[in-house]
């Protein structure tokens, strides 16, 4: 995450978000319709905070494709154009490279790299902060991705196997440049220490527990934090720590997208 954000991309919420892959079928099946405008919201508020926000037009074929965040990443530059891990997934970048190679003709050093097979990588695996870029090693993001990234990025890259969760990211985030955001469960823990051995040393550098997983995902756009409606718990925690640092918090209500295992940096990419 950094402070000065210009540009989100996203995609639009697909009628076929029903097929979305799920690692397990939820108690209450996904409502389309809600999903939707719950989308929508996340959306709307990105046009506020953001300058720019670039709509990848979406593509009924790909029931996961609001998930975009898994498309590529963006580290300075360097835009890094993913191999999805799942195979239904696969070519939801097509769009996102399309979109990216419009936007180097406003942003001309943006630099444009793909990953090749045998590499696959989710977006929702890699988490930077301060200036570590975490490539979590999960059931999606596999060696052949952190060896090329590292040639994409000498020096930064650290590869953290992901013990719970879809993503790295399903139960972590990073608050700000030394604060690490995690659910209160072991697993999550156990990844967070990694996290922090690896980071510039620094007496700051700690990690803020909050009990709800869906809740550990945050996206802060300058000085606002975008946290998950729903679970008061964690949001007492998020709104002590937004208001320690002088932000303003927005919650979001993204109860159907939580039913497809997305989290809330998973619905844009932010530059
Ligand atoms: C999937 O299984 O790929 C989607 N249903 C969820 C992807 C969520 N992505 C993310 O949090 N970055």
């Amino acid at each position: 995450m950094t402070d000065t954000i210009r540009y989100a991309l996203v995609r639009p919420l697909p009628k076929s978000f029903a097929d979305a892959l799920q690692q397990h079928a939820p108690l209450e099946p996904i409502v389309v319709e809600k999903a939707h405008a719950q989308h929508e919201r996340y959306t709307e508020l990105l046009k506020k905070l953001v300058g720019k926000v670039i709509v990848v037009a979406v593509d009924e074929q790909y029931p996961d494709c609001c998930f975009i965040e898994d498309t590529a990443i963006v580290v300075g530059h360097d835009v890094i154009i993913s191999r999805i891990g799942a195979m239904s997934r696969r070519n939801e970048s097509v769009a996102v490279l399309r979109a990216f190679q419009e936007l180097q003709k406003l942003e001309p050093k943006l630099k444009i790299h793909r990953l090749l097979a045998p590499a696959t990588l989710d977006g929702g695996d890699v988490l930077q902060m301060n200036g570590k870029v975490f490539v979590g090693l999960s059931q999606r993001t596999n060696q052949a991705a952190v060896d090329q990234l590292q040639d994409i990025l000498p020096g930064v890259v650290v590869s953290i196997p992901v013990v719970a969760g879809l993503h790295l990211k399903s139960v972590l985030s990073a608050l700000d440049a030394h604060t690490l955001l995690a659910a209160e469960h072991p697993a999550a823990k156990q990844m967070a220490e990694q996290i922090l051995a690896a980071l510039p040393p620094s007496l700051q550098n700690r990690c803020l527990e909050v009990p709800d997983a869906a809740a550990s995902n945050v996206v802060r756009v300058g000085s606002t934090l975008l946290i998950q409606a729903g679970f008061p718990n964690s949001e007492a925690i998020l709104a002590k720590a937004a208001s320690l640092r002088g932000w303003q918090i927005e919650t979001l209500d993204m109860s159907e997208l939580i039913k497809a295992d997305g989290a809330l940096s998973c619905c844009s990419i932010l530059i």
